[in-house]
């Protein structure tokens, strides 16, 4: 919803309002007239109202709804307003909360929480693994030196796997959320597809390595950033 309008709770002189409101949509026969007679109404009775979608909030969901023409349209399920629904904050919980899952913890250096897992699977098993945590959890999508520095902290010489792949179109490394893969620290040599071929990356010693994604298990670090992951580009 826009926030073109203020919602209030609507109160029992505000629903006479509404109700006179969508009445007079029907009674008017200058279709121009029943915008400025709606809108009109309800402001008068301090009813908030949405210039969007030009129907009272809290208006019945058959109400007449109003193009910017102000002709009257049949009320759309897609675009419709939702009936008198308010939202409420939630006075219980801190402003503060860390909204990644139980288990990641936040790099002062990034701005991410990483939860590093020492269970060995391949490449996608450990992709849906971290994906599964929450929304905007995905394999680790390392940005630049200082979130390679933080993740090599977190793992020493461990091999990992990352968020990176060349799965869908050989040798265009995208990372786990769509976007083509901004920072490749590889080491010398790689990616060097080898054998029968290695589209899954992963962080060995402070720089990457193209591995087979199946059936290589290792270990394997997953990162909240609140960006979800988009199995278009790691799906053959
Ligand atoms: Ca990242
Ligand atoms: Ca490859
Ligand atoms: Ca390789």
């Amino acid at each position: 919803m826009s926030g073109m309008h203020r919602e209030v709770p609507i109160a029992g002189c505000q629903r006479v309002a509404v109700r006179s409101a969508a009445q007079l949509w029907y009674a008017a026969d200058v279709k121009p007239l029943r915008y400025a007679a709606a809108a009109l109404l309800a402001a008068v009775a301090g009813c908030s109202f949405d210039a969007s979608g030009a129907r009272p909030i809290g208006a019945p969901a058959d109400a007449p709804v109003a193009d910017a023409r102000g002709d009257a349209t049949v009320p759309d399920a897609a675009t419709a307003i939702p009936d008198a629904g308010v939202a409420t904050p939630d006075a219980t919980a801190p402003p503060d909360a860390d909204p990644c899952p139980t288990g990641y913890a936040r790099s002062a250096a990034t701005g991410s929480a990483y939860r590093y897992a020492t269970t060995r699977r391949d490449w996608f098993e450990a992709e849906a693994d971290c994906a599964a945590d929450g929304f905007g959890t995905h394999l680790v999508v390392i940005a630049d030196d200082t979130e390679l520095d933080a993740i090599a902290a977190m793992v020493g010489t461990t091999q990992v796997w990352i968020g990176a792949t060349d799965i869908v179109d050989e040798d265009q490394f995208v990372d786990v959320t769509g976007a083509d893969l901004a920072f490749q620290p590889w080491k010398a040599g790689e990616p060097n597809d080898s054998g029968p071929g290695e589209d899954c990356v992963e962080l060995a010693d402070h720089a990457y390595n193209d591995d087979a994604c199946h059936p290589t298990k290792q270990r394997y670090v997953c990162e909240c950033d609140g960006i979800a992951p988009d199995p278009d580009a790691f799906t053959p």
